[in-house]
């Protein structure tokens, strides 16, 4: 190692090619924005004319989204790339390594499957690290026997599969997703590669044993008598009510804790939290807290890994990766937390549903730009310091280097009868927790604001989004999971935005402007709602009517309309190709993203000023990751999923059935009255819009009126949506 070595970064940062291209395609957008809303303001009906007032609405809205959508130039602005050097690290710190902990947190065995879980629990546990130095956490929100059993046949399958991973190099480490791409080898080497067979074989059966219990909702009564761990569970305990269980499986610092080779295990903890009907559980960010207060004293790492229990690891080197960012000499102690992109495993070709594309491939790397992307819960690692609240000066250099092999002298019982209380219920009362230290509480996304929170206090963040995911998770499968995870999502981001961490006040001076506005693109989802409903329901309606809201195609004022509708597209169809989708996709997108703004964000935007004036109360629904068959099915061949009513699907199907009626009125108008040219001469923007509108609700028809299988829409919801659209546009035609 030359002594120039020492002096290379760990990782670099490139700022996007194109940029200046982009930015005076960006403002050729402006300028025609500009004029659209000149024309409006120019051409306000007189008192007493026809449409006075829904002009004036028409203002407000493309103001709205013109202001929108200059914030959201934010987030493409400065867009930048990272790159790390893994090598320089390894060569550098050798075994100096600091010591990593891993969070992974469960709340629910029948919604997340306890040996889903264990595939991340094992996909981690096999990362390219010192196992000294690596400590795995559960924390099971649960409190489910089912879960602590799974857990413990995973810590025993470990000691077989950490060796085998490393042996011969494999990937992915989740077990589950490692079988599934190797299934074709194995059908051709059967005979020549008994290694795989035997640890598939394993996996097997341990899979087998996990889900007989989780079906029979009861675990081995031969596994109940071996480990003393389950005496923790009292006749009395339910998951809402019950002592905190704290096990430490493997023990670190046991040397006696070794896989089948002799090499020593990473540490595994499994922690039930203290729960109590009378107690706020503060559910995520609770377990959080715990969490970092009980691993403080166990392993206490100096790097915080957090994962949803659904998001298995897909590289064992991301831990490397995240190192090189903190590790760096020249900027490394800026940074707070590394994120990597949300990915999932489960999106089919055209992504029916979201999948977070743009946002992971384009829009987080504009965050960076500026600051650091948002911290999104999952897929992140935060130093410790950092996220226990530690504000930033430029003197505080962190000291890797740490005597950590120090000899413990208690035994891990002593350890957990002494690390127990820290996960009690009423630890928190009267200290900082849940406030200036941990995650943040009292927020649906505790994650986001905590990410802020720690900008705030002068830390920077970094976004790491390699070729080769790092994370990859399962993501709704259905239209109602789709539209309840978005809801939960724009209420917590709309909730910031009007609370006290607002990234518009409490931001000020403390972040750049740009990072300010990023934040604020999803801060504005919720109220984003109103105006999409003004634009899907108004000029529809008025087209149906024959009035004219927009400029003649023959007006010059048509041009800034026709120039921003058609550049904004192209581009957002070109971002969306750019960054890996087909066409078929971003088409399904643009459906998703009108129907989160019309259900998820109107709730959202609802209970959210409720809440304000005092009336509800939030609850904190998870997202269900599995399906059953027929709904998977319907899945993988990308049909839409509804199933149940909800009064969302109510609003979706009225709102689609009032454009069909009034496409027809629209051409039941051409055929008899008008002639095509002088109609389309004055209404084309508005045909053009309904017509869009009729087409993007395909599914909603076939839902309602032509599928005959179980996810259709419920009959139910045809006739209300059929009856409301016929009374809106009837009263309207009489009403004028
Ligand atoms: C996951 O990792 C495997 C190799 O281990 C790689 O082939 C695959 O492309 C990765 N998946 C994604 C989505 O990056
Ligand atoms: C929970 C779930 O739907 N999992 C599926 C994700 O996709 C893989 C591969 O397509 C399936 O094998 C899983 O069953």
């Amino acid at each position: 190692m030359g002594s120039d070595d020492q002096h290379l970064p760990l990782f670099e940062t490139k700022t996007a090619r194109g940029r200046v291209v982009y930015r005076v395609f960006a403002a050729t957008v402006f300028a025609g924005i500009c004029l659209i809303w000149a024309y409006r303001l120019s051409y306000i009906p007189r008192e007493g004319e026809d449409g006075r007032w829904v002009w004036i609405g028409l203002i407000g809205v493309e103001l709205w989204f013109g202001l929108y959508w200059v914030v959201t130039q934010a987030l493409r602005w400065n867009q930048v790339y990272r790159r790390t050097f893994k090598d320089r690290l390894s060569h550098r710190y050798k075994n100096e390594l600091p010591g990593v902990d891993v969070f992974v947190c469960t709340a629910d065995p029948t919604i997340e499957p306890p040996i889903m879980v264990m595939n991340t629990v094992l996909s981690v546990m096999a990362y390219d690290y010192s196992s000294e130095k690596l400590g795995i956490y559960l924390s099971d929100d649960g409190g489910s026997e089912l879960t602590f059993y799974a857990f413990l046949e995973a810590c025993n399958f470990a000691r077989y599969w950490i060796p085998y991973c490393k042996k011969f190099n494999v990937g992915p480490r989740s077990p589950a997703a490692y079988f599934v791409s190797i299934s074709d080898q194995l059908g051709s080497r059967l005979t020549t590669d008994s290694d795989a067979i035997k640890i598939k074989k394993l996996y097997e059966e341990m899979e087998k044993r996990i889900e007989t219990a989780t079906k029979l909702g009861r675990i081995p009564e031969e596994a109940r008598l071996k480990h003393k761990g389950f005496s923790q569970w009292k006749p009395y305990s339910s998951p809402r009510d019950h002592d905190t269980i704290l096990q430490i499986l493997i023990d670190g610092k046991d040397p006696n804790a070794i896989d089948i080779d002799g090499c020593r295990l990473p540490t595994l903890v499994y922690l039930a939290r203290e729960k109590r009907p009378q107690h706020h559980h503060n559910f995520k960010a609770g377990s959080m807290n715990a969490l970092i207060r009980v691993s403080s004293k166990i392993s206490n790492g100096q790097i915080i890994l957090n994962l949803d229990c659904d998001m298995y690891s897909n590289s064992s080197q991301s831990l490397l990766d995240a190192l090189c960012f903190f590790m760096d000499e020249e900027n490394g102690h800026e940074i707070a937390f590394v994120q990597f992109p949300q990915s999932f495993e489960n999106v089919t070709k055209n992504e029916l549903y979201d999948s977070l594309r743009v946002i992971s491939n384009v829009e987080f790397h504009g965050a960076d730009g500026f600051g650091g992307p948002l911290y999104v819960g999952t897929g992140c690692f935060h130093r410790r310091d950092t996220l226990c609240g530690r504000k930033f000066t430029q003197d505080c250099k962190i000291e890797w280097k740490r005597d950590d092999d120090q000899k413990r002298l208690q035994s891990a019982q002593e350890l957990e009868e002494e690390t127990r209380p820290l996960a009690s219920c009423t630890y928190e009362q009267n200290t900082q927790w849940g406030n200036e230290m941990g995650l943040k509480y009292g927020c649906p996304v505790e994650d986001v604001i905590t990410g802020l929170s720690i900008q705030c206090k002068g830390w920077k963040s970094a976004y790491f989004n390699p070729e080769r995911k790092a994370f990859l998770g399962v993501t709704a499968t259905t239209l109602p999971q789709t539209l309840v995870q978005h809801k939960r999502w724009s209420e917590g981001d709309f909730q910031i935005l009007l609370s006290k961490y607002s990234p518009a006040w409490y931001g000020y001076g403390s972040i750049s402007l740009g990072l300010q506005l990023c934040y604020c693109c999803y801060c504005l989802w919720a109220p984003n709602c109103l105006a999409t409903l003004y634009y899907t329901i108004i000029p529809s309606l008025y087209l149906l009517k024959g009035i004219s809201l927009f400029p003649q195609v023959s007006s010059p004022w048509f041009l800034p309309f026709a120039y921003v509708i058609s550049a904004k597209y192209i581009y957002s169809l070109v971002e969306f190709l750019w960054s890996g989708g087909t066409i078929l996709g971003w088409w399904n997108t643009q459906r998703i993203w009108l129907y989160k703004r019309t259900t998820s964000y109107l709730f959202a935007f609802i209970d959210t000023i409720l809440k304000k004036l005092g009336f509800t109360d939030s609850t904190f629904i998870i997202t269900a990751k599995v399906a059953d068959e027929e709904v998977f099915q319907r899945y993988e061949k990308e049909i839409m999923e509804f199933g149940t009513s909800s009064p969302m699907f109510t609003i979706l199907a009225t709102l689609a059935m009032l454009n069909v009626f009034c496409f027809i009125g629209a051409v039941k108008r051409v055929i008899m009255v008008d002639s095509i040219f002088s109609i389309f001469e004055a209404m084309a923007l508005q045909i053009l819009l309904c017509g869009v509108l009729v087409l993007i609700n395909w599914p909603l028809y076939q839902g309602l009126f032509l599928r005959k299988d179980k996810g259709k829409l419920p009959s139910s919801v045809a006739i209300k949506s059929f009856v409301l659209a016929l009374v809106v546009c009837a009263s309207f035609s009489l009403m004028y």
